[in-house]
């Protein structure tokens, strides 16, 4: 057997496991319903009475209750360029988030390594995704330090990823597991929006879009192989985890990192997209679990906007109960990017719980973790829920 550093290079014997998951959100509420007002208000742009309608329409149709943000009214106040539209303004964003997404990312992990209930100096590697801004060395880093994990942890840092990262942390960390014999996984997402807010402007209608949906949290994973009998409660076992770009969607969701911070592009065409192909990509990875139909299976859904959680129900027909957890997240938070789909399955199986279901999937046995971003790509995992003993 090949050691380095410490872990053995075999291969696990099982499925990588998910051992624990902890989440954070910044403390400061933001209702939905008051929002219109503190965001004209405090960008400066009251007089643009059409636009502020047109952004209240948005809020009233967010499925949003509340989201939490970083960005207080103060922060903005002392920081005035980032609410100015297209000024110059990348370091303001960089030195706040730079700072807060290990920082966030650092209270999801505390959580996630309570509930998994083992030492941190048994993490073996870091995956870390965020599309809130770049640094060297990187958040990965930042946040090993803040847990004071061992100097060999294997570091694996993906940036830029947008709204599928959720996923693809999983995907990444599955390989990890599977082929390290005893590997331990610290899977992250944190985002901060202080990187996206942007004033209202006609020029930029998707970005208003986003300034109606998205939110900050953090959300951490614990995944290993072969769970040590007593010490470890696997949750999910990930199956198989799979990617693709789906036909004719260039440009329909893009970032680019400018000066004034990273704009966002959505075409309107954004849920009619990818209703109208997950079902061909979804199908195939239903095959993992010996086809059950649709709605015998529980659904983590990154929860991007409420049409597209209408059109992929409607779509595939699925029953109203099927996406609560998507949408009780998007209520309560709005839309966190990469963070999102991770906070919708510890909502899943709180629900399970709540509900007194037979698994950790809402009675199902398997189901899927689905996010999608930039490309547009689609990330799919399949996952197998673990029996409760209700
Ligand atoms: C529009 C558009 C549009 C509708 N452009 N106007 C998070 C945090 C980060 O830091 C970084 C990244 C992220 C997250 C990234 C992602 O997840 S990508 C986001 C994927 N989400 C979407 O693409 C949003 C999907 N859209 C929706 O859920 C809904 O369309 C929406 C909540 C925006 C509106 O609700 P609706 O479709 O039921 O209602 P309407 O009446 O069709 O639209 C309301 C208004 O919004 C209309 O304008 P108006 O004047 O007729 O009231 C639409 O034209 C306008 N609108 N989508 C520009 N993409």
């Amino acid at each position: 057997m090949i050691t380095i550093l410490g872990l053995s290079q075999q291969p696990a014997e099982g499925p990588a496991t998910v051992l624990g998951i902890g989440t954070a959100v910044p403390p400061t509420e933001f209702p939905q319903s008051s929002y219109p007002d503190l965001f004209f208000d405090i960008c400066n742009c009251n007089e643009k009475t059409e636009l502020k309608a047109k952004f209240k329409r948005i809020c009233e149709k967010s499925g949003i209750r509340k989201r939490h943000l970083f960005l207080t009214e103060e922060i903005l106040k002392a920081n005035p360029s980032i609410c100015t539209y297209m000024e110059a303004s990348l370091n303001v964003r960089h030195d706040i988030v730079v700072v807060q997404v290990p920082k966030l990312a650092h209270e999801a992990a505390v959580k996630a390594i309570k509930e998994w209930g083992r030492p941190k100096s048994e993490i073996t590697h870091v995956v870390f995704a965020t599309t809130s801004g770049v640094n060297m060395p990187g958040a990965d880093l930042a946040l090993a330090k803040l847990l004071g994990l061992k100097p060999t942890v294997k570091r694996v840092m993906m940036y830029q990823t947008g709204c599928f990262g959720g996923a693809s942390v999983l995907r990444v960390a599955k390989d990890l597991a599977e082929n390290n014999k005893g590997a331990r996984v610290l899977v992250t997402c944190s985002e901060v929006t202080a990187v996206t807010y942007r004033a209202p402007s006609e020029n930029h209608l998707d970005g208003l879009v986003g300034s109606a949906l998205f939110g900050d949290g953090a959300a951490c994973l614990i995944v290993g192989a072969d769970p040590i009998p007593q010490l470890e409660r696997p949750l999910f076992e990930i199956q198989s985890a799979g990617e693709t770009v789906l036909p004719e969607s260039d440009g329909a969701i893009d970032g680019h990192l400018t000066e004034a911070g990273l704009i966002f592009h959505l075409m309107k065409d954004v849920p009619g997209l990818i209703s109208k192909n997950i079902g061909k990509f979804l199908n195939e990875a239903r095959k993992v679990a010996n086809s059950p139909s649709w709605n015998d299976m529980f659904w983590a859904v990154h929860p991007g906007g409420p049409a597209i959680l209408d059109q992929i129900e409607e779509k595939l027909k699925l029953t109203s109960d099927k996406l609560q957890g998507s949408r009780d997240i998007l209520s309560e938070y709005g839309n966190m990017s990469s963070a999102s789909v991770l906070f919708v399955l510890d909502q899943i199986r709180n629900r399970s719980k709540f509900l007194g279901s037979s698994t950790t999937g809402e009675g199902s046995d398997y189901g899927f973790l689905i996010g999608f971003g930039p490309g547009l790509t689609l990330e799919v995992l399949v996952l197998r829920s673990v029996p409760t003993g209700e």
